[in-house]
């Protein structure tokens, strides 16, 4: 389905095929590194696969590193004063031969990328020096972002986020580094303009909107795994409760706090929906087809998913997610810059009408929504 293209004349049956063919499929190594990505992302190992030739390949590493980089701060288990040094010189680790980490608990899902992370190291060292350079600079700069966070809920003794600032410091970090990271690549490897590489603000915005959702949607897995991601200041505030601020924010999942909930809840997807024309101004700057889509679907799935979340009680209780069948329509339609708009300006305007007016959000989310609205 991927293969059709329509990109910016979608009135015109022009289709370009992808390159396709999984690259490095020859080496041991490799192939390891292709099951790896699958074992630690359902999602996205798909849509990687789809991006041509070489760039799939080292798009494929870069997601391992983060990946690896990203057990290691999220593994409890890890004292302190192990976790810190691994963090912050983990961009070495991942040039340096033969390295592998086995000390992260036995509990945890993608152990298995540190233990056998001497296969990615080996390709890494294989890749074009310009994209391995990158691979390794967005490696130190999340490694030192996430160890200074870390560090901070380490002597206050859980993860925990007070202004938004600090909110969006961690997903630049976490996320928004790796759009910057993706849009060097794109340019390293020639598949798109050598200007998107400057355009870091936008790559951080879509990287934002992506993590954002994240956090919105797996609130009730992160409060019970004890990590908060949602900042004070937008779930204390006191209009969220009839003038009283919330003391903790596990206070949204007690009985008779449902308005409250509610009300963080919509805060906190007007705060995401603050990226999205950002978002949108990058798809429009992307030239390969196959590129295309690895940005935008993941794009109008977040849309969806922030559609799905907003005013729905459910969220506090278990997983939601979007239906397969939706997810299937947006693949299908998330071809070019205009249908994407349309899919971000449609959710739009179900969240709202969907808007209560007793919400505090009420008018941040019409201006939100107006804004995504204009941008189509
Ligand atoms: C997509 C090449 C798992 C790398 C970083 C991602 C760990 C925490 C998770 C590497 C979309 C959710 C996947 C925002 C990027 N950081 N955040 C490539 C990785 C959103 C993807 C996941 C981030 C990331």
């Amino acid at each position: 389905l991927l293969q059709y293209w329509a990109y910016h004349q979608p009135s015109r049956d022009i289709t370009a095929k992808t390159e396709h063919k999984t690259s490095g499929y020859d080496r041991e190594t490799m192939r390891k590194c292709w099951e790896l990505l699958d074992h630690s992302s359902r999602s996205f190992a798909s849509v990687i696969k789809e991006v041509d030739g070489d760039l799939a390949r080292v798009i494929c590493l870069f997601y391992i590193v983060l990946r690896a980089l990203d057990t290691v701060e999220d593994d409890m288990t890890i004292p302190e004063d192990v976790k810190q040094p691994i963090l912050r010189s983990f961009h070495e680790k991942t040039v340096t031969p033969g390295w592998h980490f086995t000390g992260s608990g036995p509990d945890e899902k993608d152990r298995v990328v540190l233990v056998e992370y001497a296969n990615v190291v080996e390709e890494v060292l294989r890749i074009d020096p310009e994209a391995r350079d990158v691979i390794v600079d967005i490696a130190r700069k999340m490694g030192t972002g996430m160890a200074d966070f870390a560090h901070n809920a380490a002597s206050k003794g859980v993860l925990s986020l007070d202004t938004i600032a600090d909110y969006d410091l961690y997903c630049h970090y976490v996320a928004g580094l790796v759009g910057e990271g993706l849009s060097r690549l794109f340019a390293a490897t020639g598949k798109e303009a050598a200007s998107i590489a400057t355009q870091l603000e936008l790559a951080n915005s879509t990287g934002l909107m992506l993590q954002k959702t994240n956090i919105i949607r797996d609130f009730r897995e992160d409060s019970d795994e004890r990590r908060f991601f949602w900042p004070r200041e937008i779930w204390g505030r006191a209009e969220y409760g009839a003038g009283v601020p919330a003391k903790d924010v596990t206070q949204l999942l007690a009985p008779g706090e449902e308005k409250r909930a509610a009300w963080a809840q919509s805060g906190m997807i007007v705060d995401a929906l603050r990226h999205a024309t950002d978002a949108l101004d990058y798809c429009r700057l992307l030239r390969n087809q196959s590129v295309f889509n690895f940005v935008a679907i993941p794009l109008t799935m977040a849309m969806a998913t922030l559609d799905l979340c907003f005013m729905n009680p459910a969220m506090f209780q278990r997983n939601i997610k979007i239906r397969k069948a939706t997810a299937a329509q947006l693949i299908m339609q998330s071809t070019n810059p205009r249908e994407v708009a349309c899919i971000f300006r449609d959710y739009a305007r179900s969240i709202h009408r969907r808007a209560d007016p007793a919400d505090p959000n009420f008018l941040r989310i019409s201006v939100a929504c107006a804004r995504i609205e204009q941008w189509a």
